[in-house]
């Protein structure tokens, strides 16, 4: 149901190269026509935009390597702690290369500390990491996670603006408070 006969798998590139149900193969000397994959689907503008501009069809390029990426898979969001200590852990990743770094802070980015960051397992694979935080003093935190690729290129803040939405790599953030 899910790719059968045959599915490509394109490991750090975009979901939508790894189309489902191949028939056949052929090697063409254009751009893919195909159903979805036209127009501005899974393309960006080729420089940075202002939110809302209305971008010729002309200035989109394709994407290829996603950008570096985490997530928070423990805790949840909007945990309740009992005790000023937590253990935080996830996956991070990133279209080439592989993640060098994992960073966390709990006081919205003023101060980042390390966090243990696993090899991957082989060449695209999800990388875990681990740490623990200590809250100085009950109250409202967020968690927030960092990756960083062997280039030194960081997850950002915040990104800019795209007409389609894609490529939203900024930290994830989850809330936790300390009783
Ligand atoms: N034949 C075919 N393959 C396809 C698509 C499609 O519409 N048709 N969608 C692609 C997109 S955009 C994504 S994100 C992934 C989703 O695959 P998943 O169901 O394994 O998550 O399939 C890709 N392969
Ligand atoms: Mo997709």
């Amino acid at each position: 149901m899910n790719g059968a006969p045959l599915r490509l798998v394109v490991p750090g590139w975009p979901g939508s190269c790894s189309q489902k149900w191949l028939t056949r193969i052929w090697l063409r000397d254009q751009v893919h026509d195909g159903a979805k994959m036209t127009g501005t689907s899974y393309r960006m503008p080729r420089f940075p935009v202002a939110p809302g501009t209305e971008v010729p069809e002309s200035d989109f390029e394709i994407i290829e390597a996603m950008p570096v990426k985490s997530l928070i898979t423990h805790p949840v969001d909007g945990m309740a702690l009992s005790r000023p200590a937590l253990d935080v852990r996830g996956h991070a990743w990133v279209g080439e290369g592989k993640v060098a770094q994992m960073h966390i802070s709990h006081d919205f980015g003023a101060t980042w500390q390390e966090a243990e960051l696993d090899e991957p397992a082989n060449p695209f694979a999800w990388q875990q990491w681990r740490g623990h935080i200590s809250f100085p003093e009950p109250g409202y935190y967020e968690i927030w996670a960092k990756a960083t690729d062997d280039r030194g290129i960081s997850q950002p803040f915040s990104i800019g603006w795209n007409p389609k939405g894609y490529l939203n790599n900024f930290y994830h953030r989850i809330a936790v408070t300390v009783a």
